[in-house]
């Protein structure tokens, strides 16, 4: 199920196309082409953002295949890039899963600060065109798997989170990490209206233990299927932790902070006993309200119609991450 290969990206700004991968573009093209899905490009023409298979030609390879022992791919049918693009949790921009798509195409990522301070010996700012030349960009295949039981394999573009930690060079102090999304009511529509926003106290905010933070699956990303981050995804940068439940993959990161102290989570504090700190993908504890057993995985639909997978401890990425958590006893909720 894993291969470890990735594609590795030259680190510069993406632009639609530049990176199209064509084993996997391409072969998913005919795939559409056989079942009749021709048709699908001139409903997705009006969105820049998804026509990778309107195209006739599609760009070559600026990619190199290369070995990398500490990144990992899949073979999971990837989730079709129009469902990733508009099936999405980002409650600054309403609860319902159509309407980031819908209210966040005017959201304005450039120019953008990311700042990483705290527990640090060299605090670091990150500038809009920084997200995308600081570190080597690369390809990361992840399963996502919310908390509601559905679950997506993308794509993903970013770099390990390690790199910008290090880089930053943490002291001794440093046991967690803090991240904070943008707040910007008067364009997150949820952070002004708490019917729109689900009732939840923004800026959101997330964590991880520092070890968390340094595992080589952890990223941070900045494009899906070969692009720039649709905001509705958590444009211009957002987390994507593959073991954990998808909320802790926060989005939009304006901040960083390495902690002595755990970090306050958002969801951990609107419902401790829904939502753990760790929130680790856990078959074998339900949530209080449903079963986390299995999950629907969200395909390309129709012929696919048959989703209903079942849900693996640390979602799949056990034989990465379950040391790190040697001393926790997994028939509970952390
Ligand atoms: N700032 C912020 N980050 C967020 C959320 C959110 O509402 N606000 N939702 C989370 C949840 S519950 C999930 S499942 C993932 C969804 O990511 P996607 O829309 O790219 O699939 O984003 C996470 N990050
Ligand atoms: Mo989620």
């Amino acid at each position: 199920m894993i291969k470890n290969i990735t594609r590795k990206f030259s680190s510069c700004q993406l632009t639609e196309n530049q990176v199209t991968d064509e084993t996997v573009y391409l072969k998913r093209r005919q795939v559409l082409k056989q079942l009749g899905f021709a048709g699908a490009s001139a409903l997705l023409a009006n969105n820049a953002q998804a026509d990778w298979f309107s195209k006739e030609e599609v760009t070559p390879f600026t990619t190199q295949l290369l070995s990398a022992k500490n990144t990992i791919t899949t073979d999971d049918i990837l989730t079709p890039e129009a469902k990733v693009i508009s099936h999405n949790n980002f409650y600054e921009f309403g609860t319902s899963k159509n309407d980031p798509i819908e209210n966040a195409q005017q959201f304005k990522v450039n120019p953008w600060q990311l700042t990483i301070s705290g527990e640090v010996d060299k605090p670091i700012t990150l500038d809009y065109d920084d997200l995308y030349k600081a570190f080597p960009l690369e390809e990361r295949i992840y399963r996502l798997r919310c908390v509601e039981a559905w679950s997506m394999v993308v794509p993903w573009i970013g770099f390990p989170l390690a790199d910008l930690i290090k880089k930053a060079q943490p002291n001794s102090k440093a046991k967690y990490v803090a991240f904070e999304t943008l707040y910007d009511p008067e364009q997150m529509p949820g952070q002004s209206s708490r019917r729109i926003g689900g009732g939840i106290d923004y800026p959101y905010l997330e964590g991880l233990r520092i070890d968390e933070a340094m595992n080589p699956l952890t990223l941070l990303s900045v494009g899906l299927y070969g692009k720039t981050l649709p905001a509705q995804n958590g444009a211009p940068i957002r987390l994507v932790v593959p073991w954990k439940y998808g909320f802790k993959s926060i989005k939009s990161i304006v901040a960083i902070k390495l902690m002595e102290k755990m970090p306050p989570t958002t969801w951990n504090i609107l419902a401790p006993r829904e939502y753990g700190f760790y929130a680790n993908v856990n078959p074998q504890v339900d949530h209080p309200r449903w079963s986390q057993a299995s999950e629907r995985r969200i395909t390309s639909g129709g012929l696919f119609a048959r989703n209903r997978i079942e849900t693996l401890p640390f979602n799949g990425y056990g034989e990465e991450v379950a040391h790190l958590y040697k001393n926790m006893d997994l028939r509970k909720n952390y």
